[in-house]
């Protein structure tokens, strides 16, 4: 079952929830906030009875704008849990590759601040990549949905916006290379009631467009992520507390060619199976 945030023109943001090209709104059943939904005890169950009881009122996806699934929730990220990524931070940076190779077999994950709720970039919206970096690339990752109790309630996309030479150049410019304008897009729908099992079984694939061309495209399974979720999750709310919830990117598999750099104007389309796909252009910020 999906979830999503969505305006009307003129409206203010609402809750839905997803049925194939429509959706149903929850403004009806008084929820208008997401993650108030997402504290809800036995939540499959209630938005099952939701769909089937209901005389809910139906829009077509094709007349809503999709939002970014986020209302007041802190953005982290996890780093280096694809082999795929350690070898490729590794290469980027001479001195801090032995940080990299070591992160990958140590006890304690990589996690990292990434956006604050209100500068996350939904469906359809530009992403950004820095003016003063030359090698920017897409990071697309699964990203865990948990709730104020650590609940891991849903998925979504997200795309962890990353310059790479700015990050190879020192490790403690890693914040800069991570976080700024337009740097963290997620949407566009919250998949609810999937067990980590059937999540490590979905494919996330990047496709990056440059006017009519495809100039690159790639694939990963999540079972790759080298981690459980739980052991994620847990180490996120170790002596700290996020009242409205939070998520959690889940590291990157897929890495473009080191040759390879974002430009303005290309368009980055990232889908997972048992979620959907994540559309965003790209521009200079
Ligand atoms: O330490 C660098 C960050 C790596 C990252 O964002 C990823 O593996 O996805
Ligand atoms: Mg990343």
């Amino acid at each position: 079952m999906k979830l999503c945030r969505f305006q009307k023109p003129g409206a203010l943001p609402r809750v839905g929830l997803v049925l194939e090209d429509a959706l149903l709104d929850l403004a009806a059943e008084g929820i208008d906030r997401i993650s108030s939904l997402l504290e809800f005890d036995g939540l499959l169950s209630q938005l099952n009875n939701l769909v089937a009881g209901s005389n809910l009122p139906r829009h077509s996806l094709s007349e809503v704008k999709l939002l970014a699934p986020v209302e007041r929730q802190e953005v982290w990220a996890v780093g280096v849990t694809y082999l795929r990524s350690k070898k490729a931070r590794m290469e980027e940076s001479d001195f801090s590759a032995s940080a990299y190779d070591r992160v990958y077999e140590a006890a304690r994950p990589e996690l990292f601040f990434k956006s604050l709720p209100e500068k996350v970039v939904g469906p359809g919206e530009a992403i950004g990549i820095r003016r003063d970096a030359n090698w920017n690339v897409p990071e697309p990752e699964l990203a865990l949905v948990i709730n104020s109790r650590a609940h891991l309630v849903g998925y979504t996309i997200g795309n962890d916006m990353s310059s790479r030479d700015i990050e190879g150049e020192n490790l403690l410019y890693l914040p800069q290379a991570k976080v700024y304008d337009r740097s963290c897009a997620l949407g566009p729908f919250i998949t609810v009631g999937a067990t980590e099992a059937e999540a490590r079984t979905w494919q996330i694939e990047l496709n990056i467009r440059r006017g009519a061309e495809t100039v690159f495209q790639g694939g990963v399974s999540a079972g790759q992520i080298k981690r459980t979720f739980d052991e994620l999750v847990s180490y996120l709310f170790r002596s700290q507390t996020f009242p409205h919830g939070a998520v959690l990117l889940t590291g990157t598999g897929i890495v473009p060619p080191d040759g390879f750099a974002l430009r303005a104007e290309d368009q980055v389309q990232i889908s997972i199976s048992g979620v959907g796909t994540l559309e965003n252009p790209v521009v200079q910020v």
